[in-house]
Order: structure tokens, then C-alpha cells, then sequence
């Protein structure tokens, strides 16, 4: 990351009274980027009011927190659930550039400006009060706790053993535990590795248990899947009304190229994508991109994960989704 874009993010923050979220049902990198900027801002602008909130956890950070305390029973995982937002000179926004996935903006107009810091491909959207200038987006990382990582750097803040962890795990979870990784994710895991900590101590936290009803959702999937087949390449396509990201993740495990799942509810609509990496590395497939040119539908994400979020037209979004598929899997 450009050495000056950063020294120009912290300049900016100087003398300013920080308020740090993510987005909404926060996933491990979302809160461990906004725990570890919490720290790293706090001892590098020491007389400056830095705080936290999120509204709300995912199912995988609560289960992931109560793991993390049984080995360190002393970490305080606090953050506000409730922040006036006008006791702050500016919000940082931490694993997302999408507004719509921020509850905190809810109802509210805002005038407080604000920055994003996040690995998401960037949706360009031009807020008002985004200070666009300063934003640290970089989807080459496989995490934005990477990002963070590199601002311990540059802030010559030592990371403590706690946080070491927290970081670990984040880049462990959001690069599918390297599976979506390059060269520069082991580098980081390593750097913050070192001799210190043993990885498979780190391992255990993340592990996921799937309870009965998510094993049921991932089978019905299955049982409902219907198959698309372009040249060599194998669309699966199903519907579910919870769990669509986990049944998604199963179709191109059992086979699918892709896998979307479509989940209604009245006339709100999701749908879920995954890609396996190898044909998005083969034929430039980038479900991210490809959702935010849609119109008239809320998303984004990463090129072999990405999800859209709409209303009453599921069918016509649907059919989009699938052509713009198409025509990069026949190019
Ligand atoms: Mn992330």
C-alpha cells in the first residue's frame, strides 16, 4: 500500500475525537479491525476520545469471542452499543464501503464526515460526506485486519500478545484460511506468528460449529439445486429461505463451479453467489463487480464471493445475474 496515502489517513485523524464501527452483524475481521484500530489509535493519539460500537455480532463472532476468553479471560472485548454521534469529529469505517450495510446511519443525516478502511472491491459511490480522498480500500488484501496490520507499522506500535491472536484469526477466517490468500497474506500470518505463537493454537477458536438447522438448509440446497452447464463450467442455482452464504460455499464444494442461492422474503429478496478461485482466475469471473453493475439492486463483495440484496423483481435480477455470468465464462 502506497506509504503516503496512510501517512495522510493518520495526519487527517489528528486532533480529531474517532468514532470506529463496521458493518452490521459484524463477521471476526470486521471486529478484530475495529478492536485493534480502537488500540493502535488509542496510544498513537493519546489525548484524542477513540471509541467503538457495532450493531450487532454475527452468529461465528459470538461463538469465536466466548473462545477467545476462555484463553485470555482478561481481554475486554467492550464496544458501545449506542454512540452520539455528535461527540465525534469523525467516523471510520471499518470491512466495508457500502453504506447500506451500516446501521449506524440509520434515520440519521449525516454531516460528521466519515472514511472507510476495507479490502471490498471499492463501489465508487461518492457520499457526501465521505472524505474519499482518505480512504484506505484495497481489495488486493484478503483482509482488512491486514490493512491495520500495516498501520501498527507505520504508528511504530508494538502489537500485544492478545492481539496478535485477534489479527490471526481474522486473516485466518476472511482468506478462507488461505484459500483466497496470496504471498502477501502467509507474510503477514508470518510476521505476526514469528515464534511467538503457535498456529495451531489459534485454530481451534475458529473452528465452526453447524447446528442441525444450518445441516438441513446446506441439504435442501442440495436437494433443490438445479444445474446450469456453460462449456466446461457448472452453475448451480438454488434457493433457500436462511443459510444461503453456507448452502452457496456447499455447491462448489460438491462440484458446482458456482454456486448461487436465492432467498425471498415477501418481496425482499437475497442472492447469494460463491466462485471457486479457479475460474475466476481462469476467466476474469468477478461476482463483485459483476453485482455492483446491476441497477436497482444493493451489494457487492469479492470476485468468488459476492451478495445482492433487492425488491419484488427477483426473477428479472436473477436472469441478469446469470447472463452477465455467461458471457464471462464463454469469453
Ligand atoms: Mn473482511
Amino acid at each position: 500500500m502506497l506509504n503516503s496515502k496512510k501517512e495522510d489517513f493518520l495526519k487527517y485523524l489528528e486532533e480529531k475525537n474517532i468514532i470506529i464501527t463496521s458493518h452490521n452483524l459484524v463477521d471476526i475481521d470486521g471486529l478484530v479491525s475495529g478492536i485493534a484500530l480502537k488500540y493502535c489509535f488509542e496510544k498513537y493519539f493519546p489525548n484524542q476520545n477513540i471509541q467503538l460500537t457495532f450493531s450487532g455480532l454475527s452468529k461465528h463472532t459470538k461463538s469465536f469471542i466466548t473462545k477467545f476468553s476462555g484463553k485470555f479471560p482478561n481481554f475486554n472485548f467492550s464496544f458501545q452499543n449506542h454512540v452520539e454521534l455528535s461527540d465525534f469529529d469523525v467516523i471510520v469505517i471499518a470491512d466495508s464501503n457500502n453504506l447500506d450495510q451500516i446501521m449506524l446511519f440509520n434515520n440519521l443525516d449525516l454531516d460528521i464526515p466519515f472514511i472507510f478502511i476495507d479490502h471490498h472491491l471499492n463501489l465508487q459511490k461518492n457520499y457526501p460526506s465521505n472524505n474519499s480522498s482518505h480512504n484506505l480500500i484495497f481489495d488486493n488484501y484478503s483482509s482488512t485486519s491486514e490493512i491495520v496490520l500495516e498501520l501498527f507499522d507505520d504508528c511504530n506500535i508494538k502489537l500485544p500478545i492478545q492481539y496478535k491472536y485477534l489479527l490471526v484469526s481474522a486473516i485466518l477466517t476472511d482468506s478462507g484460511f488461505l484459500k483466497y490468500g496470496n504471498t502477501g497474506t502467509v507474510k503477514n500470518l508470518y510476521d505476526i506468528l514469528q515464534d511467538q505463537i503457535e498456529i495451531q493454537d489459534v485454530l481451534p477458536m475458529l473452528e465452526r460449529e453447524i447446528d442441525i438447522s444450518e445441516k438441513i438448509a446446506r441439504i435442501k440446497a442440495l436437494q433443490r439445486v438445479k444445474l446450469i452447464r456453460i462449456n466446461n463450467w457448472l452453475i448451480g442455482l438454488s434457493h433457500l429461505s436462511s443459510f444461503s452464504a453456507s448452502a452457496a460455499s456447499i455447491l462448489t464444494k460438491v462440484g458446482f463451479d458456482i454456486g448461487i442461492v436465492v432467498s425471498e422474503d415477501k418481496s425482499d429478496y437475497r442472492i447469494t453467489t460463491r466462485a471457486k478461485k479457479q475460474v475466476c482466475l481462469k476467466t476474469g469471473l468477478h461476482l463483485g463487480k459483476i453485482i455492483s453493475e446491476i441497477n436497482n439492486v444493493n451489494g457487492g463483495g469479492h470476485d468468488g464471493a459476492a451478495t445482492l440484496n433487492g425488491k419484488n423483481d427477483v426473477e428479472e435480477i436473477l436472469n441478469q445475474l446469470i447472463d452477465k455470468i455467461k458471457e464471462t465464462l464463454i469469453n
